[in-house]
């Protein structure tokens, strides 16, 4: 049986795909699928995970897999987190992260020297099974500081501008096995997989 991944979110598809790749799962995206985007009106993480992996598995009759995520600035009090892809988006839905990133890194500056670069990406993943209201959730989290100007083009999102705890490289130069092997999404599908596996 197939597994939805249930995101339109192309660097996270791939990204979801190199993870259950060695469990040799069969995936479908959402995309594919043509299922609608449902409104994010959760207020977690966990939250707008649970209700895109809910709506995917009651649409299309199979177990779906959902991630919702994003950048957490300490400056920021956590900001911009669920809203993340949000602040990426002008008045038409249209997202330049180019632009979101210099919005984070104004506001880090407005906050003052005081306040510090620490961020953490975070990651919720959950799993829906279809006729069920069952629904198992995981959370994953990488810890580092903001930089700028943004360097490399290797990821997506936020990427460029992280640097992870223990590394000099952003994870826009990270290699994709390189991010897989500490990154909050590679954190949470662990989880997953101990749980599940
Ligand atoms: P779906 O809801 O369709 O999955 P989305 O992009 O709308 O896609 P989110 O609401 O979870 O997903 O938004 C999370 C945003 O946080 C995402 O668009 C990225 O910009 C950012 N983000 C999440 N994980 C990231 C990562 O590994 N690297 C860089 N940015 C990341």
């Amino acid at each position: 049986e197939k597994l939805v991944i249930a995101t339109h979110n192309p660097g996270k598809l791939k990204e979801i795909q190199d993870l259950l790749a060695p469990l040799g799962i069969e995936c479908v995206s959402a995309a594919e699928l043509g299922l609608p985007e449902p409104e994010e009106i959760g207020n977690t993480f966990i939250d707008n995970a649970d209700l895109k992996a809910r709506e995917a598995a009651d649409l299309s009759g199979l177990p779906a897999l959902a991630d919702d995520s994003g950048l957490a600035v300490d400056a920021l009090h956590g900001l911009p987190g669920i809203f993340s892809a949000r602040w990426a988006e002008d008045e038409d839905g249209v997202r330049d992260f180019g632009r979101a990133m210099e919005r984070v890194w104004r506001e880090v500056e407005a906050a003052g020297e005081d306040a510090g670069h620490d961020a953490h990406f975070a990651c919720a993943l959950s799993l829906a099974w279809p006729d069920d209201g069952q629904v198992q959730s995981f959370e994953g989290r990488v810890d580092g500081t903001l930089v700028w100007p943004p360097r490399g083009d290797k990821g997506f999102g936020y990427d460029p501008m992280f640097v992870p705890n223990g590394y000099d490289q952003t994870f826009g130069e990270f290699d994709p096995e390189a991010k897989h092997r500490i990154s909050h999404r590679a954190d949470a599908f662990r989880k997953l997989v101990a749980t599940l596996g």
